[in-house]
């Protein structure tokens, strides 16, 4: 340790103390984990200010354009770990904590994980804002600051139970409140006609509520330190706290009432993965943070180049999918009514400023809002939002005279049982882009729900695969691959993750691989001990560690991968003599509240894992994991630990993933469909290092049509059938041996999500995956390649495309 080192760890040991003192009031000898959390945040917070409000006066001095991001979910995880290591801390601290006897781990673990978020779309906007900072790009995340992030899921007998989360229990050291930064939100009401000039009428909307969105400020650090972001996060505030009056009488109930519901809008993150919401609170938590999000950038831009005209060439918006498209209504109703600024030249700023990004195809999943709804929360944008159809129509039918049906089918309103307004059709016209989030799915767009769009505006989409930040996934997760890899390429890794590319020679380097097994047997340790603490399960860490972690859906087939363990537990019974491969299975996921298939599907991998890891003859050969309510931190755990990871929709509906990125990454193969971006990893990490398997989209899409069923697979695949009916006749639930003939049943009948067609290929494939294993230098040769070939999937490279193809922002690095 040099001297300055040692100096630094002793200035942070005492702001820590110091913080822990007079920020928390705790005495050294009293201070719990939690305690020292806090003080260690608020320490390590110090250190980022000065770079974050240097970096943002700078920012309006240099008149830099400046990115906005606007999610309604952003699924952060921890960060005390992820600064830390940003700032370049991590040593410091560790030297700074252990004379006063605490472990920076301890200290890490007792933070609580923000999970402001579902899943995908959540943590990939999660991942931009640290690539955002990371490549000294102005940048504004805008959200909702949910008080209860997503529910906790306890397991009761292999039975989802969902418990509200509470991170903001102890205090969130991160933010910074704001309560002077509060914009109005108004709500209901009416629209009223005034005529401001001889040949001028303004519309004027009186809302009939308002309630008030109120800053907190979160720093996001980048990489190295040098750039410092924020995520401001809106939270409702009622107007009037209470009616004196009611509660002077006695009502001390009805005088909070208004508040309770106006406050509401921020106090849940919507728990709903791809099903659709359709309720009036989730149409006003859109409101709320879209419209404090525009009135708050639109007031910046006015304050320093006082005219809205040159919007465009000072921000560029970014909508992360539909769940913020009113943007486009609230923006031309901030120019066109506020700001006296004609039709068309406002919509030249609107179209100019905005561009979305689509994150899915399934059909539940693509929002609509009844228009009565609409007309009743939001009766000016509703107005608007019919000016915009016919003004887009016009242009349509000047274009294509007579086609009805191409205007029916590119309105923004959807007639037919009850009129909509569709939100993915008001993001497309009011955007300069539109892109998909891999190749496969950005194709599959202009083929299918913008089919008609984009021949119309054939420049409109574009495609931005996704990708991850490596210092969360690789740096901070998995420290020990991190080692390796800066003792085998050297530091410039840490910066540039195309340098990984150097690895590929270390491959066939049987001293490298070794290294490499060695750390991830390490990972798997901990992994190991961490199942057992959970589960009251002991699993080999030699053995292949199989992973399935994400959100529990049908199109993701979790059920696939538990009836090919079924046909492997039946296969080890019948021929215990083999050579199997020892594996272990992993599953984490939540399903949504209201998915009752999704919850039957984690009974199943429930019951599955009793009968199996019970079963003597099975020795360890196989084992099942299910580990509750999987998270972020859960993921950093897990990821590291993976040897095989499972991507296996049904192709064409994972818009792309981003968990098959970060275990590919961490060095674990992929089995995978030929669906979302597991083509592009196929395309980079090459053919023989990954398991490709399935029917492709086409295939799928004309066995849909043909109106295929479940039954011809079955019939094709004796193993099959004796899965199915050890399942449906209650082999795995003697307690209630009914309990899956449904869900049988739907393999057997339509098996829209082709379980039934896929699995003799899937279980083919598993086999390949047990003899590679067989071979472990080639088992590892692989594992190498595939940490080698995905530099391209940093979240960098992503923000690098967004920035230059629809931001047109520099990128310095
Ligand atoms: C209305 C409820 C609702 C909520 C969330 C509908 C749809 C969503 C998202 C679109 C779901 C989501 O997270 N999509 C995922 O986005 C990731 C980031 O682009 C992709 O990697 C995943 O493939 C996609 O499923």
């Amino acid at each position: 340790m040099n001297l300055d080192a040692a100096g630094d760890a002793a200035a942070l040991r005492d702001a820590i103390v110091r913080k822990l003192t007079y920020d928390l009031g705790r005495s050294r000898s009293g201070a719990r984990d939690r305690d020292w959390f806090l003080a260690t945040a608020l320490a390590v917070r110090d250190r980022v200010i000065d770079r974050w409000l240097d970096v943002t006066r700078a920012t309006y001095e240099q008149g830099e354009k400046q990115v906005y991001y606007l999610s309604l979910e952003f699924l952060v995880g921890r960060l005390l770990r992820d600064s830390v290591s940003n700032l370049g801390l991590t040593e410091t601290l560790k030297e700074a904590l252990a004379p006063l006897g605490v472990d920076f781990d301890a200290v890490r673990l007792a933070e609580s994980d923000a999970a402001l978020g579902n899943g995908g779309l959540g943590r990939l906007a999660a991942c931009f804002m640290e690539s955002l900072a990371s490549l000294n790009i102005p940048a504004f995340g805008y959200g909702i600051r949910y008080e209860h992030g997503l529910f906790r899921q306890i397991l009761r007998e292999g039975w989802q139970h969902e418990y509200p989360e509470d991170w903001l229990t102890f205090g969130n050291p991160w933010e910074f409140a704001r309560p002077e930064i509060a914009h109005d939100i108004g709500f209901g009401g009416s629209v009223e006609s005034v005529r401001v000039s001889d040949n001028e009428v303004r519309q004027v909307w009186h809302p009939a509520e308002t309630v008030q969105a109120v800053a907190y400020d979160t720093p996001v650090v980048g990489w190295r330190g040098r750039h410092v972001n924020t995520l401001r996060l809106w939270s409702a505030r009622a107007l009037d706290p209470l009616k004196l009056e009611a509660f002077n009488f006695g009502d001390h109930v009805g005088a909070l009432a208004d508040r309770m519901r106006q406050e509401a809008i921020s106090k849940v993150l919507y728990p709903s993965d791809e099903t659709p919401a359709g309720q009036e609170l989730r149409l006003r938590q859109e409101y709320f943070f879209t419209s404090a999000a525009l009135q708050d950038l639109v007031r910046r831009h006015l304050r320093v180049y006082g005219d809205l005209r040159s919007l465009p060439e000072r921000v560029a918006i970014q909508l992360n999918d539909t769940h913020p498209a009113i943007a486009i209504a609230e923006l031309m109703r901030i120019c066109v009514d506020l700001h006296g600024i004609p039709w068309d030249e406002a919509w030249a700023i609107t179209q100019g400023s905005i561009s979305y990004t689509n994150h899915t195809l399934l059909p539940e999943a693509l929002e609509s809002w009844a228009v009565p709804l609409m007309e009743r929360l939001l009766p000016r944008h509703m107005q608007i939002i019919y000016l915009i159809n016919a003004h887009h129509l016009d242009a349509v039918r000047a274009a294509h005279p007579g086609d009805v049906r191409l205007l029916a089918s590119v309105s923004l309103i959807e007639e037919g049982h009850g009129r909509r307004v569709r939100m993915g059709h008001l993001a497309f016209v009011g955007s300069h882009k539109v892109n998909g989030v891999s190749a496969l799915h950005s194709d599959l767009l202009k083929k299918t729900v913008f089919r008609d769009f984009h021949a119309l505006a054939p420049d409109r989409i574009v495609n931005k695969t996704n990708g991850i930040t490596f210092r969360r996934w690789l740096q901070q997760a998995n420290p020990g691959l991190t080692g390796l890899l800066v003792d085998a390429l050297g530091p410039r890794v840490l910066d540039d993750a195309e340098a990984l590319d150097g690895l590929a020679p270390l491959a066939e380097d049987a001293g490298f691989r070794d290294r490499f097994a060695a750390v991830k047997l390490a990972n798997k340790e901990a992994l190991a001990a961490l199942i057992r603490q959970q589960l009251d399960l002991r699993v080999d860490p030699h053995a292949m560690f199989d992973v399935q972690i994400k959100r529990i859906h049908e199109y993701k087939r979790q059920l696939l991968n538990i009836l090919e363990t079924v046909a492997l537990y039946d296969a080890i019974r019948a021929q215990p003599h083999l050579n199997w491969v020892p594996r272990v299975k992993i599953f984490a996921g939540k399903a949504a509240a209201s998915y009752h298939r999704a919850k039957l599907i984690i009974k199943l991998a429930h019951d599955v894992a009793r009968v199996v890891n019970g079963d003597p003859t099975v020795r360890d050969l196989l084992k099942v994991a299910f580990l509750p309510n999987y998270n972020v931190s859960l993921a950093e755990m897990i990821v590291p630990a993976a040897d095989l990871s499972e991507q296996i929709s049904t192709a064409g509906m994972e818009a792309s993933g981003t968990g098959n990125m970060k275990l590919a990454l961490n060095g674990a193969l992929t089995m995978g469909t030929l669906d979302g971006a597991n083509v592009e990893i196929r395309e980079r990490v090459g053919d023989p290092n990954i398991f490709i398997f399935g029917l492709t989209t086409e295939e799928v899409e004309t066995r849909r049509r043909d109106g295929s069923h479940g039954a011809a697979a079955i019939q094709a695949s004796p193993r099959l059938g004796e899965v199915l009916e050890a399942v449906e006749s209650g082999v795995f639930s003697p307690d209630d041996r009914g309990r899956y003939r449904e869900l049988m049943a739907s393999i057997r009948g339509h098996d829209y999500f082709m379980v039934g067609a896929d699995f003799d290929s899937y279980f083919e494939a598993q086999r390949r995956a047990d003899t590679r294993w067989e071979d472990s230098a080639a088992w590892w040769r692989s594992a190498v390649l595939n940490t080698a070939r995905v530099g391209w999937f940093s979240s960098d490279r992503t923000i690098a495309e967004y920035a230059e193809e629809i931001w047109r922002v520099p990128v310095r690095r």
